[in-house]
């Protein structure tokens, strides 16, 4: 039986994926290059450093370490300024009331997001209440696919990673959670994710009852 359900937030349970995405390529075309929905998938549920390094490996980009501190700086100013205008109907449909069930059926929840501004998006759409436990990319050494993250959801809330079910839209995030030795939920509209026990376009299509009777063992 699974006892915790531990949640991405970009791309899960807010469309802030959209938000990264245009401030990615926003960067892209201020280098002189474009940034395809395609490409962005590499780019997708790693650290901010670890995306810049792969959109500039991506383009065959040369830059010393202040050029890069100044891109990702710039990046992120671009993806704060979309975050500004940021309200209620950015929270994907059906996520508060899948957890709000998971939660009234005895699951634990938590939300382990790589963005180090996932406080404020929480913060500004009132999701604290949801999760009992939220990690964020300041509280981690690694970023996804390294299972840092989930390994310490699961640590706060006391629950053995056999016994959790990750919700994801990033390859990254799904590997991550597969070495942590957990479940998972690829949540993905365009293409599949590799290796996910289950498989939904959008998070409205996620059954709680799935996930309550879902076998651990
Ligand atoms: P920031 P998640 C991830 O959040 C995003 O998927 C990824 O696109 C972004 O680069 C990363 O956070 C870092 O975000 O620049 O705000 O620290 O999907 O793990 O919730
Ligand atoms: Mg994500």
């Amino acid at each position: 039986m699974i006892k915790a359900c531990i949640f991405d937030l970009d791309g899960v349970v807010v469309y802030t994926d959209q938000y990264h995405y245009q401030a990615w390529k926003k960067l892209a075309n201020h280098m002189g290059y474009d940034l395809t929905p395609f490409e962005n998938l590499m780019l997708k549920g790693l650290s901010r450093r670890d995306s810049l390094d792969t959109l500039l490996e991506m383009k065959g980009i040369r830059a010393c370490e202040n050029e890069k501190l100044m891109l990702s700086e710039l990046k992120n100013k671009w993806y704060r300024r979309l975050l500004k205008d940021i309200d209620m109907s950015a929270v994907a449909k059906g996520a508060e009331d899948l957890i709000h069930d998971l939660r009234s059926a005895g699951m634990k929840t938590a939300l382990a997001s790589s963005s180090k501004n996932a406080g404020i998006v929480v913060k500004k759409l009132r999701l604290e209440g949801l999760f009992d436990v939220i990690v964020d990319g300041n509280m981690v050494s690694a970023s996804k696919p390294d299972p840092e993250i989930f390994v310490k959801c699961a640590g706060m809330l006391k629950v053995d990673p056999n016994k959790c079910i990750v919700f994801e839209d990033a390859q990254s995030g799904i590997d991550a959670a597969k070495s942590a030795g957990m479940h998972t939920v690829a949540i993905c509209e365009e293409t599949s994710l590799k290796g996910a026990d289950i498989s939904v376009k959008t998070i409205s299509n996620v059954s709680s009852n799935e996930i309550i009777k879902f076998n651990s063992n």
